[in-house]
């Protein structure tokens, strides 16, 4: 890390651009003015650096093709971005005393994790690699034009940020980079609904110069957060909050006095090192800091930062430590075309929504980690791992747990990779193709932000013994650590279970080997973890549940306790080892401590009589399967209504349809339904999310389970309803002329969609006349307008 940070001083950064281009009447596309106002723009840099700020920004925020495109200027985004590099740079290097230029990069408009439209959940607006061109084009721009790093602000979902890094690697610039993320509602979340941990576990492959927080809020309500974030990083904090929070008008007016004073709060906690202003700031709020931070002198974050690098994190919309403090991960193994029949025949139909379920009875069970494997000769693979991956982050149950992308398709793998906003593991790589194609895919899935799963094999084939395990570990180890410098807390190594019992003598050591090597390793290769594919071991007992389970538990209980890391596994199938049965457990045991030569076939004569005791419980057992079926019908109106609630606030239920029905049946009419149960359940929604204990996607899914409920009354509802459906309330919604930011707006369509208003939306950049005559033409009864950017401020 080269650090332009201070062990002594908290460092300024400059504030808004936008608000100082509209004072001078500056109105549209703030990147063009580069070019046809560059002495308003040299101005504004020339006032923060008077102002005291030590580092200034480009006026590069959306000087990328994808945000061009909006204004038709796409091939003038580098052209821009590195007129504003230049501006900034000659301006910086007037000062008379040490001013860092940053190239400002903003995310964007389009979400690579959030579908704009629930009818196409695997949809997206722009694809990862899209986006990561864009982003080269602008960081080689900005580089030319002289930037000392960059910042990447305002980010709203890490899968855009991973492209922006990804973008870094490639452009061979050499830069590093500042992250800064917004969080957009009060639960603390990223739009796409990751904590700010999670989020900074995505992005912390980045060559980082900082970590913070921007926009979205004022400084008093970013403190406790950047608190929080400061018990964990591991890199220096910056925050640049607005200028307080937005009034009735959406503008934003803390004085600078106010402004510096909620700063000097949040700088007295000893969590930041940079520190600045975003939207509502002027040169006079940077002043007014610089003065505050003087008279007050207080110190910045500490250098002496948190080292939990040291451990392996991953994260889905929430951020997992692997360390002491939980003993053994579980992966879960049946999201897996080639490991379950039922997966793969839901893949195979396209039943992504049955297929999400699979994923989210397995965390249900137990698994932080979810393995996805798609590899099957019938399907598309890569098609299929997109697909699934953008399902998963529509279904905040399953988007909670960090993703495994599991195939031996190194197409497949990138795929996975381009799709998920969590830090994931690949699973996996292996020397089996020699030294240069480990390295190059190794260095990929590095600048892609993810661990690694590497399995023991090398040109010779598979390790199946304890000598070959360890030596093929090793010599990957040093090749990731001194060639590549991997963090050895993102290398999982995998020494190969492999089947015992199976009656052959050459496998009875399977077990013992693989254990020994796990010892081995966590001794011998610091900080690398183990991992395993556990239900491999009782393949030879296949359809024997109670067999295999007992298996895999004695077997977990001995690679646990030599420092076996995380497993994939069928988490609905882990018995409690102390639980099983004393004579099974002996059998299994010498089996896979491979104590004699007998043992195999003494668990194969159990195996028989605990098969036969089985079929005698599935049979009793078949009743009461029956009897809980029938309870999923509800037994009262009231029941059924309440219900109808849960569902609208879990975002889903089994039952929906068959509660609705019931309502029906038992005399309700579809608007008491609608106006009942419906609206109470979006009501309760509501509230959570305004106390922050929702976030966004979950309302999302929570808007999908109503237009179900809609759906499910249907021609009741049609006919009933005739007239009234004519009368659902008009919506007009639109982004407003001089911006093009429509994440919001869009999500707006949807769930008031789902709620019974008609939506016509109008697009971005609408001229307010346009507005105005489509309310008059359709008789709207409201008119929603959309705007981020200060200048949407005077169309309002
Ligand atoms: N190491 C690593 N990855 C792996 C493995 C490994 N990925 C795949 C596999 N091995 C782990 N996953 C599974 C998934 C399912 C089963 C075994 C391993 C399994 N399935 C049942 C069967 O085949 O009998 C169920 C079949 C069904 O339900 O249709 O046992 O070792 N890194």
């Amino acid at each position: 890390m080269s650090c332009i940070v201070d062990s002594n001083r908290i460092l300024l950064l400059d504030g808004a651009m936008g608000t100082m281009l509209q004072k001078y009447g500056l109105v549209g596309n703030s990147e063009e003015f580069n070019i046809s106002a560059p002495d308003t723009v040299r101005k504004i840099h020339r006032q923060y650096i008077e102002a005291g700020a030590d580092i200034i920004e480009t006026n590069s925020f959306s000087a990328n093709r994808i945000s061009q495109a909006e204004y038709a200027s796409a091939d003038r985004a580098a052209e821009f971005a590195k007129a504003a590099a230049r501006l900034a740079r000659e301006e910086a290097d007037k000062a008379g005393r040490k001013v860092y230029v940053a190239g400002s990069m903003g995310p964007t408009g389009k979400s690579l994790t959030m579908a704009s439209d629930i009818n196409r959940p695997a949809w997206r607006a722009c694809s990862f690699d899209e986006l990561a061109a864009a982003y080269k084009e602008q960081i080689i721009a900005l580089a030319e034009g002289g930037v000392d790093f960059l910042l990447l602000e305002t980010c709203f979902d890490a899968l855009n940020a991973k492209a922006a890094i990804y973008a870094l690697e490639q452009s061979d610039t050499g830069l590093e980079m500042m992250i800064s993320a917004t969080v957009s509602d009060r639960s603390g979340r990223t739009l796409t609904g990751q904590t700010i941990e999670a989020f900074y576990t995505s992005v912390r492959h980045a060559p980082l110069i900082s970590f913070g927080l921007n926009c979205s809020l004022g400084a008093d309500d970013l403190a406790p957060m950047m608190e929080e974030i400061s018990e964990y990083a591991s890199v220096p904090l910056s925050c640049h909050p607005n200028a307080g929070l937005p009034n009735e008008m959406g503008a934003y007016d803390q004085s600078p006095e106010d402004f510096a004073s909620a700063c000097l709060r949040l700088a007295r906690k000893g969590v930041v090192n940079i520190l600045g202003g975003c939207c509502g700031t002027t040169p006079d709020h940077i002043r007014a800091l610089r003065n505050a931070l003087a008279n007050a002198s207080v110190s910045p974050r500490s250098l002496n930062m948190p080292s939990r690098d040291m451990h392996l994190t991953v994260s889905g919309l929430e951020a997992l430590t692997v360390d002491s403090s939980n003993n053994f991960l579980n992966i879960g193994e049946r999201t897996n075309v080639a490991g379950s029949r039922k997966f793969a025949k839901l893949i195979a139909a396209g039943s992504y929504d049955e297929a999400l379920s699979v994923a989210a009875q397995q965390i249900e069970g137990g698994a932080s980690v979810i393995d996805i494997n798609m590899d099957d000769a019938m399907l598309d693979s890569a098609a299929e791992m997109r697909n699934f991956l953008r399902y998963i982050s529509g279904e905040p149950a399953v988007a909670k747990a960090a993703l495994m992308i599991d195939s031996s398709d190194w197409a497949t793998v990138l795929e996975g990779l381009k799709n998920a906003q969590g830090k994931c593991i690949v699973n996996s790589i292996s020397l089996k193709e020699g030294e240069e194609t480990f390295i190059y895919k190794a260095r990929e899935i590095k600048n892609l932000g993810a661990a690694v799963v590497v399995m023991a094999f090398d040109e010779q084939g598979q390790a199946t013994d304890y000598q070959r395990k360890i030596e093929i570990c090793e010599r990957a180890y040093r090749l990731l650590v001194d060639k590549l410098s991997f963090n050895p807390s993102d290398i999982i190594f995998d020494v190969n279970v492999l089947s015992v019992g199976t009656g052959m003598a050459e496998h009875a050591n399977y077990a013992l080997d693989f254990i020994k090597a796990v010892g081995w390793i966590k001794k011998n290769l610091p900080g690398a973890l183990t991992s395993g594919g556990i239900s491999n071991l009782s393949f030879a007992f296949r359809g024997n549940n109670a067999v295999r389970e007992a298996m895999h538990s004695v077997f977990l209980y001995h690679a646990i306790a030599a420092g076996l890391d995380m497993g994939i596994v069928n988490p609905g199938m882990l018995q409690i080892y102390d639980d099983i049965e004393p004579q099974m457990l002996k059998a299994v045991e010498d089996v896979i401590l491979n104590t004699d030569p007998e043992a195999s076939e003494r668990l194969l004569e159990l195996a028989h009589k605990a098969l036969e005791a089985k079929e005698v419980a599935k049979a009793v057992a078949g009743d009461a399967g029956e009897k809980a079926e029938s309870e999923t019908v509800a037994d009262s109106l009231e029941s059924a209504r309440q219900r109808l609630v849960k569902a609208l606030v879990k975002g889903g239920s089994q039952t929906l349809e068959a509660d609705v029905h019931y309502c029906l049946a038992q005399g309700m009419k579809p608007v008491e339904i609608v106006e009942g149960p419906l609206m109470e359940g979006m009501a309760q929604v509501g509230e959570l999310f305004g106390n922050g204990k929702m976030f966004l996607p979950q309302v999302v899914k929570s808007a999908k389970v109503m237009k179900e409920a809609v759906a499910a009354l249907g021609t009741s509802w049609d006919e009933g309803q005739a007239a009234s459906a004519l009368n659902k309330p008009k919506i007009v919604i639109a982004t407003v002329k001089g911006d093009v930011h429509d994440i919001g707006k869009n999500i707006c369509s949807i769930v008031l969609s789902c709620n019974g208003f008609e939506i016509c939306d109008l697009g971005v950049m609408v001229p307010k006349e346009t507005i105005l005559d489509k309310a008059a033409e359709i008789s709207a009864d409201i008119i929603c307008c959309s705007g981020l950017i200060t200048p949407s401020l005077f169309q309002m």
